[in-house]
């Protein structure tokens, strides 16, 4: 199988049950939304590649996991290795605020490094809502996060949060001392700057 990107980003999606996280990614890789709720069991894998700065093709890499209290131990592991982090709550449910701060201290605890995060309030399109953009963003300011509040189902600033996520992480990137969960295609070497104007990438799988 051929696949053509210039750099592969390495992420991974964490927060409560029933949040949106498989919605959220699954928009951002298949375009699609599913009204019922399928309950993820331990970690899902899916990728899709996109365009950022109108010349980079980024294979982004998801970990989707489970958000359900028995699946938490599993999530720990994960944090090993990734170039960017979502975490995702679901604004339209009392003590969601609560819930930022439970996955906020769970990344505290169990990270790896210093990947890009941004904490996804979802579920926009739904009536009442318990956190606005202002108070989110103001949430995560202190820790150096980026928010953004997004409504999988009607795609609200989905597309919009994996290309902050991507160019930000592309803009911290220095190959010389932080390449964590970030790589090249085979054959190229990932600590030489010029790769970053390189074009027309191929490898093989
Ligand atoms: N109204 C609305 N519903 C959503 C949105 N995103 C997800 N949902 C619904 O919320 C439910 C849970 O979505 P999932 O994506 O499965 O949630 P999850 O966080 O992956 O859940 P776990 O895998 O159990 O941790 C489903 O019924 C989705 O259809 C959204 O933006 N708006
Ligand atoms: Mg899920």
């Amino acid at each position: 199988m051929y696949m053509l990107y210039d750099y592969l980003f390495k992420l991974l999606v964490i927060g409560p049950e029933c949040s949106g996280k498989s919605s959220f990614t699954d928009r951002i890789c298949n375009n699609k939304f599913q009204s019922s709720y399928e309950p993820t069991i331990g970690v899902e894998y899916s990728s899709t590649i996109i365009n950022i700065f109108n010349r980079l093709r980024i294979k982004c890499q998801f970990w989707d996991t489970a958000g359900k209290k028995i699946f938490i131990p599993i999530v720990e592991r994960y944090y090993k290795g990734v170039a960017g982090i979502f975490i995702v709550v679901d604004i339209s449910k009392p003590g969601c605020v609560e819930k930022i701060h439970f996955w906020i201290n769970h990344y505290l605890k169990f990270k790896d490094g210093n990947p890009i995060v941004m904490v996804i309030g979802n579920k926009s399109d739904k009536h009442k809502l318990y956190l606005n953009k202002e108070d989110g963003e103001a949430l995560v300011k202190k820790y150096g996060f980026l928010y953004n509040e997004v409504s999988s189902k009607n795609e609200i600033n989905v597309f919009e949060s994996i290309q902050i996520i991507s160019k930000t992480i592309f803009e911290n990137y220095n190959p010389a001392i932080n390449c964590q969960g970030i790589r090249l295609p085979p054959g190229i070497d990932l600590t030489k700057k010029e790769n970053i104007e390189r074009e027309n990438c191929c490898c093989i799988f």
